[in-house]
């Protein structure tokens, strides 16, 4: 194990926040044979900083550094945790603006995105603050009167956890927050676009007084982390959001472990739009649930599905508006759209508007590559698609929006259960009848009901099918990190 790197409580590091270092056991170090890899900023392709390319040795340090710090930890009082998680809660709001533009630049989404964010990741923190403290067992009839059965709540022990590249900080905290409340001890990887987000947040994690080895972060190289995290008995939680394909390969890897998995993976929304709209609003939502972080959220839009009446102008209006929108660096002023991640987001996003133009889809706008090169991609909108296009069969998780028609209710929602992912569905309908049959027939975890926006921390964000198992945020997130002990006493013998 290399030696713990430079001080990382010097004026420097305080101030921006660029953290270059692993956090293992409360110390900042370097991958053992002192390799590094760059990360670079999506939209100018300019390297912000190298950071450790950590593998299996120190992956199975991280994972001993947090197997000795969960007795310690378990047994801290909630109270104690709670006011720790507040605290870390409290120095991400100071820490805001700082942040939100290291986030911008290793990201590269537009600066009121990345506010929001950190805000969003924050709550997470001031949730589970609070929602650590209502963890209570509970007492159940027994089968005689000299008995009782007693249940508990117990946290389940060391947990890794394997984050994306398109929310880097809230990802963070919507799993170390509930993580840690439940009294749980934490190794984390952020996805390797990303990982100065996590670095971040870890060390104001560290500064809110998180004790050495209840939470650890480690960079490096994803398949031998992963494996290793996999393969680990004392691992007993891995909670991974990311790609259905490695979510597919984590849950194969876990299996000789018997471990729980919690993974989010991608999604296939449906935007379902009824003649009873209304059309202004389902127009807003459409350009916000595509459109924010350049389309690269598992819960943004994949495929718009619009009654044969409105087809006409809803399409048009849409595309008027998706036309207006801002492209740019996310630091400039006024911009709506950002890059895309990499060569390989735009590359996709490139491919399935070509399928769908090859094979009979109108570009309304949009289109192409945008004039700021690089991996920025034109916000685009296609009339004509049909259910084969990959653009309908696949995640885009680009600027692409792609409209189908329909023509009776029965159709939509078969149209939009035609899917092996069911993450998000967005329904738009003034009839109250209508909204409750449409919202129990579709097979996705969370509906936006004339609304664009379903992410808060109170809500149980999952998916069904292919896009995953459990639930994150909200009161039932916090049962992905406990098990459950029954109690049963006996010899309770009845007074004289
Ligand atoms: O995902 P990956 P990618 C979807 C979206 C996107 C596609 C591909 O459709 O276009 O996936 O994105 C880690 N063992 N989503 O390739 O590879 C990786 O380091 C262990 C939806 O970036 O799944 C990162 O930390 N870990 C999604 C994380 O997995 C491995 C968010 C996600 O990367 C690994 C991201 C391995 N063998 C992509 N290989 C969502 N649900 O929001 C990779 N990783």
């Amino acid at each position: 194990m290399s030696t713990p790197t430079s001080d990382m409580s010097t004026p420097e590091y305080e101030e921006s926040l660029l953290y270059d270092t692993c956090l293992v056991d409360g110390e900042w170090r370097g991958a053992d044979d002192g390799r590094t890899f760059a990360v670079t900023d999506p939209a100018t392709g300019e390297v912000i900083a190298s950071v450790p390319l950590m593998s299996t040795a120190e992956t199975e340090t991280a994972i001993r550094a947090a197997e000795a710090a969960f007795g310690p930890w378990r047994t801290r009082t909630a109270k104690d945790r709670a006011a720790i998680l507040s605290r870390w809660a409290a120095q991400l709001l100071e820490h805001r603006e700082q942040l939100a533009r290291l986030l911008t630049r290793e990201q590269g989404k537009p600066l009121a995105e990345a506010r929001g964010e950190i805000a969003y990741a924050a709550s997470f923190l001031t949730f589970y603050a609070a929602e650590g403290e209502r963890v209570r067992g509970e007492v159940i009839p027994a089968p005689a009167q000299e008995s009782r059965i007693v249940v508990l709540r117990q946290p389940i022990g060391v947990v890794g956890c394997i984050t994306p590249w398109n929310l880097p900080a809230a990802m963070v905290t919507r799993k170390a927050a509930p993580a840690l409340a439940a009294g749980c001890t934490v190794v984390m990887k952020p996805a390797e676009q990303t990982p100065l987000s996590a670095l971040a947040i870890a060390a104001l994690g560290r500064r809110a007084g998180v004790p050495p080895g209840v939470l650890n972060v480690i960079t490096g190289d994803a398949p031998s982390i992963g494996r290793t995290l996999c393969d680990s008995p004392a691992v007993r939680l891995l909670s991974f959001t990311g790609s259905t394909e490695v979510g597919r390969l984590l849950a194969a890897q876990c299996a000789p472990t018997v471990k729980k998995l919690s993974l989010e993976l991608g999604g296939n929304a449906p935007f379902l739009v009824f003649p009873d709209a209304d059309l202004d609003a389902a127009v807003d939502a459409a350009v916000l649930s595509k459109f924010r972080h350049s389309g690269q959220t598992c819960v943004c839009t994949n495929r718009f599905l619009v009654h044969d009446d409105l087809y006409p102008e809803f399409t048009e209006r849409f595309a008027d508006r998706v036309g207006k929108l801002t492209v740019g660096r996310g630091d400039q002023q006024g911009v709506d759209v950002g890059p895309l991640i990499d060569q390989d987001g735009l590359a996709k996003a490139a491919a399935h508007v070509a399928d769908a133009v090859a094979q009979g889809a109108e570009v309304l706008v949009g289109g192409g590559r945008h004039r700021e090169g690089g991996t920025f991609f034109e916000p685009t909108v296609l009339r004509g698609v049909t259910p084969g296009m990959r653009v309908m069969r696949e995640e885009t998780f680009g600027p692409v929006a792609a409209v189908a028609s329909f023509r009776t209710e029965r159709e939509a929602v078969d149209l939009a259960n035609d899917s092996r992912s069911g993450l998000a569905g967005y329904v738009f309908t003034r009839d109250l009848a209508r909204a409750w049959r449409v919202t129990e027939a579709l097979e996705v975890g969370m509906v936006g009901l004339n609304t664009g926006f379903l992410s808060v921390e109170t809500a149980p964000f999952g998916g069904v099918k292919e896009s995953g198992l459990g639930r994150e945020g909200s009161h039932h997130g916090i049962e992905e990190f406990l098990e459950l002990k029954f109690w049963h006493i006996g010899g309770l013998s009845s007074p004289d």
